[in-house]
Protein backbone atom coordinates (compact mmCIF):
# COMPACT_ATOMS: atom_id res chain seq x y z
CA UNK A 1 0.00 0.00 0.00
CA UNK A 2 1.35 3.54 -0.98
CA UNK A 3 0.12 6.36 0.85
CA UNK A 4 0.92 9.16 -0.51
CA UNK A 5 0.63 12.66 1.31
CA UNK A 6 4.56 12.67 1.80
CA UNK A 7 6.39 14.80 -0.39
CA UNK A 8 9.72 14.09 0.90
CA UNK A 9 9.31 10.24 0.40
CA UNK A 10 7.31 11.20 -3.50
CA UNK A 11 10.31 13.28 -3.96
CA UNK A 12 12.79 10.37 -2.98
CA UNK A 13 11.05 8.04 -5.55
CA UNK A 14 11.44 10.74 -7.84
CA UNK A 15 15.17 11.32 -7.53
CA UNK A 16 15.40 7.37 -7.93
CA UNK A 17 13.20 7.58 -10.84
CA UNK A 18 15.47 10.38 -12.51
CA UNK A 19 19.03 8.37 -11.39
CA UNK A 20 17.74 6.01 -13.92
CA UNK A 21 16.68 3.64 -11.19
CA UNK A 22 13.18 2.35 -12.04
CA UNK A 23 10.75 2.84 -9.43
CA UNK A 24 7.95 0.28 -10.83
CA UNK A 25 8.31 -1.59 -13.72
CA UNK A 26 4.79 -0.25 -14.61
CA UNK A 27 4.51 3.29 -14.87
CA UNK A 28 1.29 4.46 -13.10
CA UNK A 29 -1.61 6.20 -15.18
CA UNK A 30 -1.07 9.60 -15.36
CA UNK A 31 -4.32 9.97 -12.71
CA UNK A 32 -2.84 7.78 -10.52
CA UNK A 33 0.61 10.05 -9.99
CA UNK A 34 1.53 11.74 -7.07
CA UNK A 35 2.45 15.57 -7.94
CA UNK A 36 6.58 14.69 -8.14
CA UNK A 37 6.23 11.25 -9.53
CA UNK A 38 4.58 13.11 -12.47
CA UNK A 39 7.26 15.97 -12.14
CA UNK A 40 9.62 13.26 -12.38
CA UNK A 41 7.89 12.14 -15.46
CA UNK A 42 8.00 15.14 -17.22
CA UNK A 43 11.94 15.50 -15.93
CA UNK A 44 12.44 12.23 -17.32
CA UNK A 45 11.08 13.19 -20.38
CA UNK A 46 13.05 16.73 -20.99
CA UNK A 47 16.13 14.53 -20.26
CA UNK A 48 15.42 12.15 -22.48
CA UNK A 49 14.53 14.98 -25.34
CA UNK A 50 18.15 16.73 -23.97
CA UNK A 51 20.09 14.13 -24.66
CA UNK A 52 18.55 13.63 -27.99
CA UNK A 53 19.01 17.33 -28.83
CA UNK A 54 22.55 17.14 -27.60
CA UNK A 55 23.32 14.39 -29.97
CA UNK A 56 21.88 16.26 -32.82
CA UNK A 57 24.59 19.12 -31.65
CA UNK A 58 21.74 22.09 -31.56
CA UNK A 59 23.02 25.18 -30.38
CA UNK A 60 20.99 25.89 -26.68
CA UNK A 61 23.28 24.14 -24.23
CA UNK A 62 22.18 26.65 -21.00
CA UNK A 63 18.88 25.57 -18.34
CA UNK A 64 16.89 28.86 -18.41
CA UNK A 65 17.56 30.15 -14.86
CA UNK A 66 15.64 31.43 -11.88
CA UNK A 67 16.91 35.00 -10.41
CA UNK A 68 14.47 36.37 -8.37
CA UNK A 69 12.05 34.45 -5.73
CA UNK A 70 9.59 35.81 -3.29
CA UNK A 71 6.27 34.49 -1.61
CA UNK A 72 3.67 37.52 -1.15
CA UNK A 73 1.42 37.00 1.66
CA UNK A 74 -0.20 34.18 3.65
CA UNK A 75 -3.12 32.00 2.66
CA UNK A 76 -6.19 31.70 4.33
CA UNK A 77 -7.53 28.21 3.56
CA UNK A 78 -12.03 29.47 4.21
CA UNK A 79 -11.40 32.20 1.78
CA UNK A 80 -12.90 32.08 -1.37
CA UNK A 81 -10.00 30.48 -3.86
CA UNK A 82 -7.20 30.66 -1.72
CA UNK A 83 -3.93 30.96 -3.44
CA UNK A 84 -0.44 32.40 -2.42
CA UNK A 85 1.45 34.65 -5.09
CA UNK A 86 4.91 34.82 -5.90
CA UNK A 87 7.08 37.42 -7.14
CA UNK A 88 9.17 35.31 -9.80
CA UNK A 89 12.18 36.23 -12.54
CA UNK A 90 12.87 33.04 -14.80
CA UNK A 91 14.48 33.32 -18.11
CA UNK A 92 16.24 31.60 -20.93
CA UNK A 93 18.05 33.38 -23.23
CA UNK A 94 18.27 31.60 -26.05
CA UNK A 95 15.55 28.99 -27.00
CA UNK A 96 13.15 30.38 -24.42
CA UNK A 97 11.47 28.95 -21.20
CA UNK A 98 8.78 25.87 -22.02
CA UNK A 99 7.81 24.48 -18.45
CA UNK A 100 8.00 25.75 -15.35
CA UNK A 101 6.55 23.75 -12.47
CA UNK A 102 6.70 25.22 -8.76
CA UNK A 103 5.91 23.10 -5.85
CA UNK A 104 4.80 24.23 -2.63
CA UNK A 105 5.22 21.75 0.76
CA UNK A 106 2.66 22.20 3.88
CA UNK A 107 3.89 20.90 7.46
CA UNK A 108 3.30 17.31 6.66
CA UNK A 109 3.91 17.62 2.83
CA UNK A 110 1.09 18.09 1.11
CA UNK A 111 1.91 19.53 -2.25
CA UNK A 112 0.66 22.20 -4.12
CA UNK A 113 1.62 22.75 -7.40
CA UNK A 114 1.42 25.37 -10.51
CA UNK A 115 2.61 23.64 -13.60
CA UNK A 116 2.78 26.03 -16.88
CA UNK A 117 3.86 25.14 -20.80
CA UNK A 118 4.80 27.59 -22.99
CA UNK A 119 6.41 28.42 -26.38
CA UNK A 120 9.17 31.05 -27.30
CA UNK A 121 8.58 33.29 -23.83
CA UNK A 122 12.18 34.61 -22.73
CA UNK A 123 11.57 35.85 -19.58
CA UNK A 124 8.53 35.57 -16.87
CA UNK A 125 9.25 38.82 -14.38
CA UNK A 126 6.66 39.52 -12.35
CA UNK A 127 3.70 38.44 -10.08
CA UNK A 128 1.72 34.71 -10.16
CA UNK A 129 -0.40 32.97 -8.24
CA UNK A 130 0.47 29.38 -7.21
CA UNK A 131 -2.43 26.74 -5.84
CA UNK A 132 -5.26 28.59 -7.17
CA UNK A 133 -7.85 26.35 -8.05
CA UNK A 134 -8.62 27.63 -11.67
CA UNK A 135 -5.15 26.71 -12.38
CA UNK A 136 -5.43 23.00 -11.94
CA UNK A 137 -4.54 20.70 -9.00
CA UNK A 138 -3.38 19.96 -6.68
CA UNK A 139 -4.74 23.70 -5.13
CA UNK A 140 -5.45 25.04 -1.76
CA UNK A 141 -8.39 24.44 -0.42
CA UNK A 142 -10.46 24.55 2.50
CA UNK A 143 -9.08 21.83 3.82
CA UNK A 144 -5.75 22.80 3.67
CA UNK A 145 -3.45 21.83 6.51
CA UNK A 146 -2.63 25.09 8.66
CA UNK A 147 0.81 25.98 9.43
CA UNK A 148 4.32 27.01 8.22
CA UNK A 149 4.60 25.85 4.49
CA UNK A 150 7.21 26.59 2.13
CA UNK A 151 8.52 26.49 -1.32
CA UNK A 152 9.80 22.45 -2.19
CA UNK A 153 11.20 23.13 -5.74
CA UNK A 154 11.13 25.04 -8.67
CA UNK A 155 11.94 22.97 -11.97
CA UNK A 156 12.44 24.87 -15.36
CA UNK A 157 13.48 23.85 -18.81
CA UNK A 158 13.66 25.36 -22.34
CA UNK A 159 13.29 24.80 -26.00
CA UNK A 160 16.21 22.64 -25.88
CA UNK A 161 15.17 20.83 -23.48
CA UNK A 162 17.64 21.92 -21.40
CA UNK A 163 16.27 22.00 -17.27
CA UNK A 164 17.46 22.90 -14.38
CA UNK A 165 16.01 21.78 -10.90
CA UNK A 166 15.67 24.35 -7.55
CA UNK A 167 15.84 23.60 -4.29
CA UNK A 168 15.56 25.33 -1.59
CA UNK A 169 19.38 25.69 -1.00
CA UNK A 170 19.21 27.07 -4.29
CA UNK A 171 16.49 29.44 -4.18
CA UNK A 172 17.19 30.49 -0.53
CA UNK A 173 20.95 32.88 -1.37
CA UNK A 174 18.23 34.73 -4.21
CA UNK A 175 17.39 36.57 -0.70
CA UNK A 176 13.17 35.88 -1.01
CA UNK A 177 10.26 35.10 1.44
CA UNK A 178 10.61 31.16 0.94
CA UNK A 179 8.07 30.29 3.37
CA UNK A 180 4.42 31.59 4.33
CA UNK A 181 1.28 30.76 6.47
CA UNK A 182 -1.52 29.07 6.13
CA UNK A 183 -4.45 29.67 8.81
CA UNK A 184 -7.02 27.19 8.63
CA UNK A 185 -9.87 27.78 11.66
CA UNK A 186 -12.12 25.29 10.68
CA UNK A 187 -10.20 21.72 10.75
CA UNK A 188 -8.34 20.67 7.69
CA UNK A 189 -7.60 16.85 6.25
CA UNK A 190 -4.42 15.42 5.67
CA UNK A 191 -5.87 11.82 6.57
CA UNK A 192 -5.52 9.29 3.03
CA UNK A 193 -9.23 7.68 2.64
CA UNK A 194 -9.68 3.63 2.85
CA UNK A 195 -10.79 0.83 0.37
CA UNK A 196 -13.02 -0.62 2.70
CA UNK A 197 -15.01 -3.61 0.10
CA UNK A 198 -15.18 -4.03 -3.41
CA UNK A 199 -16.92 -6.27 -6.20
CA UNK A 200 -16.44 -6.43 -10.12
CA UNK A 201 -20.01 -6.65 -11.13
CA UNK A 202 -19.20 -7.70 -14.85
CA UNK A 203 -16.66 -10.84 -14.04
CA UNK A 204 -17.23 -11.93 -17.57
CA UNK A 205 -18.00 -9.91 -20.74
CA UNK A 206 -18.46 -10.41 -24.55
CA UNK A 207 -17.41 -8.02 -26.60
CA UNK A 208 -20.55 -8.99 -29.02
CA UNK A 209 -22.98 -8.69 -26.30
CA UNK A 210 -24.27 -4.87 -25.81
CA UNK A 211 -25.57 -4.03 -22.79
CA UNK A 212 -28.96 -4.35 -21.55
CA UNK A 213 -31.62 -2.09 -23.65
CA UNK A 214 -28.53 -0.59 -25.75
CA UNK A 215 -28.59 -0.92 -29.86
CA UNK A 216 -26.62 -4.04 -31.38
CA UNK A 217 -22.86 -3.33 -31.50
CA UNK A 218 -22.46 -1.21 -28.22
CA UNK A 219 -19.40 -2.39 -26.28
CA UNK A 220 -19.90 -3.51 -22.99
CA UNK A 221 -19.35 -1.25 -19.91
CA UNK A 222 -16.47 -3.34 -17.04
CA UNK A 223 -18.38 -2.23 -13.78
CA UNK A 224 -16.42 -2.55 -10.40
CA UNK A 225 -18.53 -1.43 -6.77
CA UNK A 226 -16.36 0.24 -4.12
CA UNK A 227 -17.30 0.90 -0.84
CA UNK A 228 -15.08 3.77 0.80
CA UNK A 229 -14.11 5.82 4.23
CA UNK A 230 -12.61 8.94 4.67
CA UNK A 231 -11.53 10.70 7.93
CA UNK A 232 -9.83 14.22 8.29
CA UNK A 233 -7.87 16.23 10.69
CA UNK A 234 -11.31 17.82 12.22
CA UNK A 235 -12.64 18.00 8.76
CA UNK A 236 -13.34 15.42 6.09
CA UNK A 237 -12.59 15.99 2.45
CA UNK A 238 -14.63 12.87 1.73
CA UNK A 239 -13.95 10.75 -1.19
CA UNK A 240 -13.38 12.40 -4.94
CA UNK A 241 -12.40 9.73 -7.03
CA UNK A 242 -11.58 5.99 -7.69
CA UNK A 243 -9.10 4.48 -10.08
CA UNK A 244 -9.31 0.20 -10.28
CA UNK A 245 -6.87 -0.48 -13.43
CA UNK A 246 -7.12 -4.32 -14.84
CA UNK A 247 -4.62 -6.05 -16.62
CA UNK A 248 -4.12 -8.82 -18.55
CA UNK A 249 -0.80 -10.50 -17.67
CA UNK A 250 1.72 -12.41 -19.94
CA UNK A 251 3.20 -14.84 -18.61
CA UNK A 252 6.21 -12.31 -17.67
CA UNK A 253 3.46 -10.28 -15.46
CA UNK A 254 3.57 -8.06 -18.15
CA UNK A 255 0.41 -6.40 -18.89
CA UNK A 256 -0.46 -6.65 -22.84
CA UNK A 257 -3.82 -4.82 -22.21
CA UNK A 258 -5.21 -3.13 -19.70
CA UNK A 259 -8.87 -1.62 -18.71
CA UNK A 260 -9.16 1.74 -16.71
CA UNK A 261 -12.09 2.10 -14.87
CA UNK A 262 -13.11 5.11 -13.74
CA UNK A 263 -15.79 6.50 -10.70
CA UNK A 264 -16.69 9.58 -9.30
CA UNK A 265 -18.35 10.92 -5.79
CA UNK A 266 -21.14 13.75 -5.89
CA UNK A 267 -20.39 15.22 -3.01
CA UNK A 268 -17.87 16.64 -0.59
CA UNK A 269 -17.00 16.01 2.87
CA UNK A 270 -18.51 12.47 3.13
CA UNK A 271 -16.76 9.83 5.84
CA UNK A 272 -18.36 6.99 3.72
CA UNK A 273 -19.15 6.22 0.01
CA UNK A 274 -20.19 3.43 -1.95
CA UNK A 275 -19.80 4.01 -6.15
CA UNK A 276 -18.91 2.46 -9.13
CA UNK A 277 -16.20 2.73 -10.95
CA UNK A 278 -16.83 1.68 -14.92
CA UNK A 279 -15.32 1.96 -17.96
CA UNK A 280 -16.33 0.68 -21.69
CA UNK A 281 -14.62 -1.73 -23.13
CA UNK A 282 -12.68 -0.84 -26.41
CA UNK A 283 -13.50 -2.49 -29.74
CA UNK A 284 -10.09 -3.29 -30.51
CA UNK A 285 -10.35 -5.53 -26.65
CA UNK A 286 -7.74 -8.21 -26.36
CA UNK A 287 -9.60 -11.26 -25.03
CA UNK A 288 -8.66 -13.08 -21.96
CA UNK A 289 -8.71 -12.70 -18.11
CA UNK A 290 -8.01 -9.49 -16.78
CA UNK A 291 -7.19 -9.05 -13.24
CA UNK A 292 -7.14 -6.35 -10.66
CA UNK A 293 -3.64 -4.83 -10.73
CA UNK A 294 -3.71 -1.28 -8.96
CA UNK A 295 -7.12 0.59 -7.37
CA UNK A 296 -6.29 3.45 -6.25
CA UNK A 297 -8.83 6.44 -4.08
CA UNK A 298 -8.16 10.23 -3.38
CA UNK A 299 -9.93 12.23 -1.24
CA UNK A 300 -11.07 16.30 -2.24
CA UNK A 301 -8.28 17.12 -0.29
CA UNK A 302 -5.98 15.16 -2.58
CA UNK A 303 -4.81 12.53 -0.28
CA UNK A 304 -4.47 8.93 -2.00
CA UNK A 305 -4.13 5.67 -1.30
CA UNK A 306 -2.74 2.92 -4.53
CA UNK A 307 -3.31 -0.87 -3.75
CA UNK A 308 -1.17 -2.39 -5.89
CA UNK A 309 -1.99 -6.36 -6.18
CA UNK A 310 0.33 -8.84 -4.95
CA UNK A 311 -0.54 -11.81 -7.70
CA UNK A 312 1.52 -9.10 -10.57
CA UNK A 313 4.43 -7.66 -8.07
CA UNK A 314 2.75 -5.07 -5.91
CA UNK A 315 1.99 -5.83 -1.80
CA UNK A 316 -1.36 -5.43 -1.52
CA UNK A 317 -3.81 -8.45 -1.32
CA UNK A 318 -6.47 -7.69 -2.99
CA UNK A 319 -8.17 -10.42 -2.25
CA UNK A 320 -9.24 -9.01 1.33
CA UNK A 321 -11.15 -6.20 -0.36
CA UNK A 322 -12.71 -8.75 -3.08
CA UNK A 323 -14.25 -11.42 -1.61
CA UNK A 324 -15.53 -12.24 -4.80
CA UNK A 325 -12.66 -12.22 -6.51
CA UNK A 326 -10.67 -9.98 -8.66
CA UNK A 327 -10.97 -11.26 -12.09
CA UNK A 328 -13.06 -10.07 -15.49
CA UNK A 329 -13.14 -12.10 -18.77
CA UNK A 330 -13.19 -10.57 -22.03
CA UNK A 331 -14.20 -12.82 -24.66
CA UNK A 332 -14.75 -12.14 -28.33
CA1 LIG B 1 -9.16 12.46 4.15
Amino acid sequence: MTVSRSTSLALAAAAALIGGQAVAARPLPAAMQSPAQRMAAIQQQASQQHAAAQAAGTADNTAPVLTRFSLVGDVNAQSVNPKEDLDVTMSDEMSGLTTYIINLKGPSGQMVQRVETMYGQMKVDGRISIGAQLLGTPSFSRFSEPGTWQVDSVFLSDGNFNMKMYWPEDIAPLGGRTSFAVKNTKGYDITPPTLTSGSVETPKLSLSTPPAGTPTGTLPYASVKLGTADTGNGAVAGVLEAIVEFCLANQFADCVDTIELHGHVGQVGQDSATFRALAQLRSDQTPGVYQILNVFVIDSAQNNVLLQSDKLGGGDDLSKYFPGGITLKVSK
